[in-house]
């Protein structure tokens, strides 16, 4: 009885967002240290009337609400200071998905970011379901930033296959690269929903 009902609501989630009525609702967590442009990509992936025009560091967290094609999104922009890097983890058992902003034009943090980074990856709300982390090289803009793959050698990424990871470039202040970081963590997102459902 539970299966029909949940196999007749999912045929009814799927055709209901086939024609575009409903989108499936699902939480991502933003991290990242402070100063990597956090606030700034969530303000870009509003609508534009909506969009702040000053954007001042974050204390605590701050939930902006945003949509794809076919995901109602609902991002915990967190506090990314020291002494509020212990709140992200508990953000992370009821979240479908984690954005990782980091600062590409930043040199002098990189180890401190390899270790906050592995700690998210490594985190057991993070690979043990299975969620998506999706890695912004932001502020790519700045001369002198560092690639990609600059960043996946120096924080040794290839050596992590724990989580589903990928890294994108962004610039948070025009939304370059945004579009397509956002498409890799809808497709992600949705895999991971219907692997589960199956
Ligand atoms: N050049 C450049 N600056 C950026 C970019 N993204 C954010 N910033 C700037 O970086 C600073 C910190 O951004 P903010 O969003 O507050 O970072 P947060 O602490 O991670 O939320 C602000 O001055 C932003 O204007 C980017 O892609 N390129
Ligand atoms: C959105 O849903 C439609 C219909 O279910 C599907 O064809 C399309 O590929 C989906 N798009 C994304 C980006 O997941
Ligand atoms: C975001 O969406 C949730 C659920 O629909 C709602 O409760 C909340 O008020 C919204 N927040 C903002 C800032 O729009
Ligand atoms: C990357 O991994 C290799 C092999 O485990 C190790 O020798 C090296 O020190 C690591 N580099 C960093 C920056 O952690
Ligand atoms: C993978 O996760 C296990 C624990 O589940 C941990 O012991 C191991 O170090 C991790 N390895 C990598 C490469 O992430
Ligand atoms: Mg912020």
């Amino acid at each position: 009885m539970i299966t029909v009902l949940a196999v007749v609501m999912g045929f009814l989630s799927s055709l209901s967002s086939l024609f575009g009525m409903s989108r499936k609702d699902v939480n991502i967590v933003v991290v990242g240290l402070d100063n990597s442009g956090k606030t700034t990509v969530l303000n870009q992936l509003k609508p534009p009337e909506t969009r702040s025009q000053q954007i001042v560091p974050t204390v605590g967290h701050v939930v902006t609400n945003f949509t794809t094609q076919n995901l109602s999104f609902h991002a915990f922009d967190m506090a990314g200071q020291m002494k509020y890097r212990s709140t992200w983890e508990s953000y992370f058992h009821t979240s479908q998905g984690v954005i990782f902003v980091l600062d590409s034009s930043d040199r002098v943090r990189i180890e401190l970011l390899k270790d906050e980074l592995w700690m998210v990856l490594d985190h057991k709300d993070v690979h043990a379901r299975g969620i998506p982390v999706i890695i912004l090289a932001n502020k790519m803009d700045v001369p002198g930033a560092m690639t990609c793959s600059d960043i996946t050698a120096a924080l040794n990424l290839t050596l992590h296959r724990n989580s589903s990871w990928s890294i994108h470039s962004t610039c948070a202040l025009t939304g370059a690269g945004l579009d397509a970081a956002m498409q890799a963590l809808s497709v992600e997102i949705t895999r991971h929903l219907e692997s589960r459902r199956s």
